[in-house]
C-alpha cells in the first residue's frame, strides 16, 4: 500500500559521533514509518515514510576540497522537506572554520532563526541535581539563531601593528525585528505548554546597547500575552537559577551564545549533553527547518559505538511534530522514556550499552507500544 505522505530528508552526519547517532536515528524513524504502514491510520495518524539522501559534508570532506559541504550545497537542501543534522568539529580543520562552513552555513542562509531546545529529565537517569528525584523539570531553551554574538560581525584585521598588538572586535547585532520575532515565538511556545511562563535572559546591566534593546522589546510585547507569566534574568543569575530553582522554569529565551551556553548547562543538569535535542526552525518554512542533538563530534569517544543516540532521536522526533505527524513523535518520546527506564543506557548516563544497542531497544519498545485506536475523521 502505498504511504500517504513520503517526506524527503537530507542527511548530514558530518563529523566524529554525528555519524553514528544520525546512523542510529535513521534507523529509528525507518521502523517507526514502517509501523505506520502496518496500522495506517493507527499510532502515528497516517502513514509516512522517508526519501533520504545523504550528503558526505564535514571535515573529511573539507580534507579532500578546502571546504566543508559543494559550493552549490545550499541549492541541493532547499528542496529537502528537512535536515537531519549530525555535528560538526575535527582536529583537521579549525572549529571556526567547520562550524561557519557547514552548520552556520545552513542555519543563517536558510533563515532558521529559532533553536529550540528542551531540557528533558528522562526516567531513570540520573540528575546532578537532588531535587530531581522529587520535583518534575521540564523547560525549554529558545535561543535566537540568527543574530546577538553570532552574527559574524568584526575583523582581525591589525596585525601590522606588530607582534603582541594585534586588535579583533567582535560585534554583536540585536535588530528590533530580530528580538521581537523570537521572543514572541517564545510566548507561543509557552502558550502550549502547562506552565505559561517565559523567562527573558540579557546582560542588560553591562550591555546597554543590545540587551536594552531585547529587553525593552520584551516589556512590549509582554502585555499581548497576558496569560502568560513573564520574568527578566541577568544571564549569570539564570545559570544560577538553572541549578538552585529549576523548577521555576518553562520557557527561557535568550540570544544566540547566551541560550548555548544555558542550554548546554541544562543537558548536564538532566543529565548528559548526550540527551539534548533541537530544532534549527525557519517558521515560515521558505527553507527547510534543520533537526540535530545539541551535543558536537566528541573526537574523544567517535569511532567506538558508544555515543549516546538519544539526543538524536528525541531531535528526531521534533522533526516528526515540525512535519505533521505529532503522534509518531509522541510514540517516539515514550520509547525512548521506556528504554531509558528500563536501564539501556549509554556510557554517558550510567550504562553499558553502545549506540546500535539503544536504538535497537527503542525500536522494540515503539513494536510493544498499544497504537492508540484511529482518530475518527
Ligand atoms: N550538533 C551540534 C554541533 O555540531 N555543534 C557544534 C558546535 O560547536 N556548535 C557551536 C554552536 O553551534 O554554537
Amino acid at each position: 500500500m502505498p504511504v500517504e505522505k513520503c517526506f524527503r530528508i537530507a542527511a548530514i552526519p558530518a563529523d566524529g559521533v554525528g555519524k553514528e547517532v544520525i546512523a542510529a536515528g535513521r534507523r529509528v524513524l525507518d521502523a517507526l514509518a514502517e509501523q505506520s504502514r502496518e496500522s495506517p491510520g493507527g499510532g502515528a495518524g497516517r502513514s509516512f515514510g522517508f526519501d533520504w539522501e545523504e550528503f558526505q559534508w564535514g571535515s573529511d570532506y573539507y580534507a579532500k576540497h578546502g571546504r566543508m559541504m559543494d559550493s552549490d550545497g545550499l541549492a541541493l537542501l532547499q528542496g529537502f522537506d528537512a535536515i537531519y543534522f549530525g555535528a560538526v568539529g575535527w582536529e583537521n580543520v579549525p572549529d571556526h572554520v567547520s562550524l561557519w562552513g557547514l552548520r552556520l552555513n545552513i542555519t543563517q542562509n536558510f533563515d532558521q532563526w529559532a533553536n529550540v531546545r528542551p531540557v528533558t529529565f528522562l526516567p531513570g537517569v540520573e540528575s546532578p541535581l537532588r531535587k530531581a528525584d522529587r520535583t518534575p523539570l521540564d523547560w525549554v531553551v529558545v535561543r535566537e539563531n540568527s543574530e546577538g554574538e553570532y552574527a559574524g560581525l568584526g575583523g582581525r584585521n591589525l596585525s601590522g601593528r606588530g607582534p603582541g598588538n594585534e586588535v579583533a572586535v567582535q560585534t554583536a547585532l540585536f535588530t528590533e525585528k530580530g528580538c521581537e520575532r523570537i521572543i514572541r515565538f517564545a510566548f507561543d511556545l509557552a502558550r502550549t505548554r502547562t506552565v505559561r511562563k517565559v523567562s527573558s535572559v540579557t546582560k542588560s546591566n553591562a550591555q546597554q546597547y543590545g540587551s536594552v534593546l531585547w529587553d525593552d522589546v520584551f516589556k512590549r510585547v509582554a502585555p499581548e500575552y497576558p496569560d502568560v507569566q513573564t520574568e527578566s534574568v541577568l544571564v549569570d543569575a539564570m545559570s544560577a537559577k538553572f541549578v538552585l530553582q529549576p523548577e521555576d522554569l518553562s520557557v527561557v529565551v535568550a540570544s544566540n551564545l547566551f541560550a548555548d551556553i544555558l542550554s548546554d548547562l541544562g543537558s548536564a543538569l538532566a543529565g548528559s549533553l548526550g540527551l539534548a535535542a533541537s530544532a534549527n526552525l525557519n517558521p515560515e518554512r521558505r527553507f527547510p527547518s534543520m533537526f540535530e542533538p545539541v551535543h558536537g563530534s566528541a573526537p574523544d569517544i567517535a569511532g567506538r559505538g558508544t555515543s549516546n543516540p538519544v539526543g538524536a532521536i528525541l531531535s528526531a522526533a521534533l522533526m516528526l511534530d515540525h512535519l505533521g505527524v505529532p503522534a509518531a513523535a509522541r510514540r517516539l518520546e515514550a520509547a525512548v522514556a521506556a528504554v531509558t527506564a528500563a536501564g539501556i543506557r549509554t556510557r554517558d548516563v550510567g550504562g553499558s550499552a553502545g549506540t546500535e544497542e539503544v536504538a535497537s531497544a527503542v525500536i522494540e519498545e515503539l513494536g510493544r507500544l498499544q497504537l492508540p485506536d484511529p482518530v475518527p475523521g
